[in-house]
């Protein structure tokens, strides 16, 4: 398909892709120990790339494993340790400060049936000191364990607990407005749905592609496997929330400049490119931007 002022659409996105093709993504995972990072990740790959424990680990640490979806490199971050009462904070600061820049994108993971905020308050802390305050703004908050609670008690106690973390976040770093921008997220890592009898995986997958750095927009959006698009169910709405987010990298990382700018802004709209049939990375990205037409 050929836009307006002559530029293919798909050259123009395999050269996105290829200016992307160095990026790492790196995301950071931080919760306290057997709160559900390691089964988290899981979830969200559709595989284990990361041990789950059913045992307490001895040691803080900053682990980084490294995986590969549809050619797009990313490591992930996990912390065990933090906040099991072993750990020196200074010591777990200066080990996460040394080990991740800066990520493209962060899950902060609390257990929706617990309800004291201590750990919450320390690891907050601990966070906003190694990796600075910025690090909020690539943040998704999620509650696991959410089958734990009663369905009479889910909204309420969903609410309770999003208002406590996002004001522990608001008073460490000073900026209200920041914190309630976090989406929360309840998930259960056993089961499919939350106790409202509601899917939970697109609306994770959802509020990771809106939190994401700018740098790592194309990279995740190129991971979106048709695959996990499945997997994941996603509705109308949470679709339109990913290709708001797709055209604005688009023309943020030079799309402009490369004179797709405004044809890309029209396909928010346009029906085209159905019937291309690409292979590899591309094809796979269009597969996901595709994935608007059988909502509408
Ligand atoms: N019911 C329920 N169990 C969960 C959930 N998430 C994780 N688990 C279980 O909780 C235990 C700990 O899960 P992990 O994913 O290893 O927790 P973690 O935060 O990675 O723990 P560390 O690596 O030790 O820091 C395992 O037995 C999981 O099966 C959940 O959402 N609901
Ligand atoms: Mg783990």
């Amino acid at each position: 398909m050929t836009d307006t002022t002559g530029i293919n659409f798909i050259q123009a996105l395999e050269r996105m892709l290829a200016n992307t093709k160095n990026k790492r993504l790196v995301f950071f995972v931080v919760g306290r120990t057997g709160w559900g990072k390691s089964s988290t990740v899981n979830s969200l790959v559709g595989k284990e790339v990361s041990k789950v424990n059913d045992y307490e680990p001895e040691t803080a640490d900053v682990v980084g494993f490294d995986f590969e979806i549809n050619g797009v490199k990313a490591t992930v971050f996990d912390t065990p340790g933090l906040c099991d009462g072993s750990g020196n904070d200074e010591a777990y600061i200066d080990l996460i400060s040394s080990k991740i820049s800066k990520p493209d994108s962060m899950l902060y993971v609390s257990r929706l049936d617990e309800t004291r905020s201590e750990n919450d308050r320390r690891a907050i802390n601990i966070i906003s000191n190694a990796l600075g305050t910025i690090v909020w703004e690539y943040a998704v908050i999620v509650f696991t364990f959410a089958n734990n609670v009663k369905p009479s008690e889910y909204q309420t106690k969903l609410s309770t607990k999003t208002r406590i973390i996002r004001q522990a976040i608001a008073d460490e770093i000073g900026n209200e407005q920041m914190s309630y921008q976090i989406p929360v997220i309840a998930i259960d890592n056993t089961t499919r749905t939350t106790p409202d009898g509601k899917e939970w995986l697109g609306n994770l997958f959802t509020a990771i592609v809106e939190r994401v750095s700018k740098e790592g927009t194309i990279a995740l959006l190129a991971m979106l496997t048709e695959d996990i698009i499945k997997r994941a169910n996603l509705n109308k709405n949470q679709k339109a929330i990913i290709r708001r987010k797709f055209v604005d990298a688009v023309l943020q990382s030079g799309g402009a400049a490369m004179g797709i700018g405004v044809a890309v802004a029209g396909l928010l709209n346009a029906p085209i490119i159905i019937g291309f049939s690409g292979g590899g990375i591309v094809g796979t990205l269009i597969a996901a931007w595709l994935c608007k037409y059988d909502a509408d």
